[in-house]
């Protein structure tokens, strides 16, 4: 038997399931990029609004482009189980708040539909890095058209993504589809809309949520005595801290009272996590991926890489950072680096890291920069990147580089073996990563150069312990 709507109320009575009506209401929020994290965190943030009373936050859920992630979550009535571990304990919870599912490839119309519809009051979305495309931009502002032409009140849009002044980003890029030329009455009175009546607040949303894996549909399996295609494995800890900024000013509060952080300050939570948080994540994940160590849990349990991650952010990423309290930011990533339960997979963090490196990593090296001091830590991270686009580890074993500059990278990067200091230049060269003052800095190339020829003669476990060594 599966999980769905008529086999909820057979689930054990310890496990927290959804007690409100799930189809007396249209759906509150359409939320685009249906994947493992959104369901792991904001999906569970509505769930307890609706808990609370409160029928306007049920949502519709879009993938983006594939319909096999779709698919099994209609099949189940858009429920699944997460299950909520670490030192603290573990837990399983049902969160009942998608209601309703869509394709954006296959189903556009539904999606531009479902944005204009009246009952809609918010548009989120954790579509990645790379999924900020014209075509998003069209997207959203064909639905908010409709809604204007029908004179519906507008709506806040948020972005979720791990990109600095994502809001604002994604301001840009809706407004874009309007031309600037040749504007119409209709255009300009569309644009006037925009800015008075929706809003785009930037925020910052955190949780550590793996693609979901046969292990965690197995012991979903064991917990609800039902199967779980669907299910999901995370942490305690989640965060989600939004600019106040909302198109209906009264629901500040409103997401205040479900532990949502409402800010005028988004900015340095954003900085401190895509450095921190993110930038270690980035770094770990290459580590692992050309050392063969499956996931981020086996990275900080090895000393060195533990050390090595921990100086990072303490010398090298928090000097250049507005958020103060961040020594115990840092400890507390390290313990949930280190969280047992969290099978989260080195290849999937290196997934796109052409798109996440920018935001990253090059902000702390050139804050250390300006401040004469020392970025060995980024510098071995960046040889070890370049060492990892030889998609082959150092047991031997091949991997496949899923990235959007795959191609790309890996031609520049084909011929290390033989000519590294070539090669690393090569690489070092893309703006489309590093930014345009990186490629210049001649003692940023020298350091990643000299880093590349450690990892190359001696491997990267070598490379970290020579680099700890040195900085003791
Ligand atoms: C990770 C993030 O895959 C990645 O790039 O760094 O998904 C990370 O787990 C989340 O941002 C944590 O909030």
């Amino acid at each position: 038997m599966k999980l769905s709507a008529l086999t909820l109320a057979s689930l054990p009575a310890a496990i927290q399931t959804p007690t409100y009506d799930r189809t007396a209401h249209a759906p509150g929020v359409v939320h685009l990029g249906l994947g493992a994290f959104h369901r792991a965190h904001q999906a569970m943030v509505f769930d307890q609004l609706l808990a609370s009373g409160d029928t306007r936050w049920g949502i519709h859920g879009v993938g983006m482009t594939r319909p096999d992630l779709v698919n099994p979550l209609r099949a189940q009535d858009g429920l699944y189980a997460v299950r909520i571990a670490d030192a603290k304990g573990v837990k399983w919870q049902v969160p009942g708040a998608l209601w309703r599912t869509s394709v954006a490839t296959t189903e556009r119309d539904a999606v531009v539909q479902a944005i204009a519809a009246p009952a809609t009051r918010w548009v989120t979305l954790t579509v990645t890095e790379k999924g900020y495309t014209p075509a998003l931009g069209q997207l959203l502002l064909d639905g908010l058209r409709l809604r204007q032409q029908a004179g519906l009140p507008g709506i806040t849009i948020a972005s979720c993504d791990n990109l600095q002044g994502n809001g604002h980003k994604l301001q840009a890029l809706v407004k874009a589809e309007i031309p600037a030329k040749h504007t119409t009455p209709q255009d300009a009175q569309l644009l006037v809309w925009l800015d008075t009546h929706c809003a785009f607040p930037c925020s910052m949303v955190d949780r550590i949520v793996p693609a979901a894996t046969a292990e965690v549909m197995a012991a979903a399996q064991e917990a609800l005595g039902l199967q779980d295609a669907c299910a999901l494995s995370t942490e305690g800890f989640w965060e989600w801290v939004i600019e106040n900024r909302f198109a209906d000013p009264a629901d500040a509060s409103l997401l205040q009272s479900a532990g949502v952080r409402v800010t005028d300050d988004v900015h340095s939570y954003e900085e401190a996590k895509l450095r921190m948080l993110n930038g270690s994540h980035t770094a770990m994940a290459l580590i692992g991926a050309v050392t063969a160590r499956p996931f981020i849990a086996n990275c900080i349990g090895a000393e060195h890489i533990r050390t090595f991650v921990h100086q990072l952010m303490g010398r090298e990423v928090s000097p250049h950072l507005s958020r103060s309290d961040w020594a115990e930011y840092r400890n507390a990533l390290i313990a949930r680096f280190a969280n047992p339960h969290l099978k989260h997979s080195v290849h999937q963090i290196a997934t796109d890291s052409s798109q996440k490196i920018p935001q990253r990593w090059p902000p702390s090296v050139l804050g250390q920069i300006a401040q004469g001091a020392s970025f060995e830590h980024h510098a071995l991270a960046a040889a070890v990147f370049v060492r990892y686009t030889l998609g082959v580890d150092e047991q031997g074993q091949t991997y496949t580089l899923n990235d959007p500059q795959a191609a790309s990278l890996m031609a520049l990067g084909a011929a290390q073996r033989t000519e590294p200091e070539t090669c690393v230049r090569a690489l070092l060269a893309r703006e489309d990563l590093w930014g345009s003052a990186l490629p210049q800095h001649a003692a940023w190339i020298a350091r990643v150069t000299h880093w590349h020829q450690q990892v190359m003669q001696h491997g990267v476990d070598k490379a970290i312990q020579q680099l700890l060594a040195q900085e003791a």
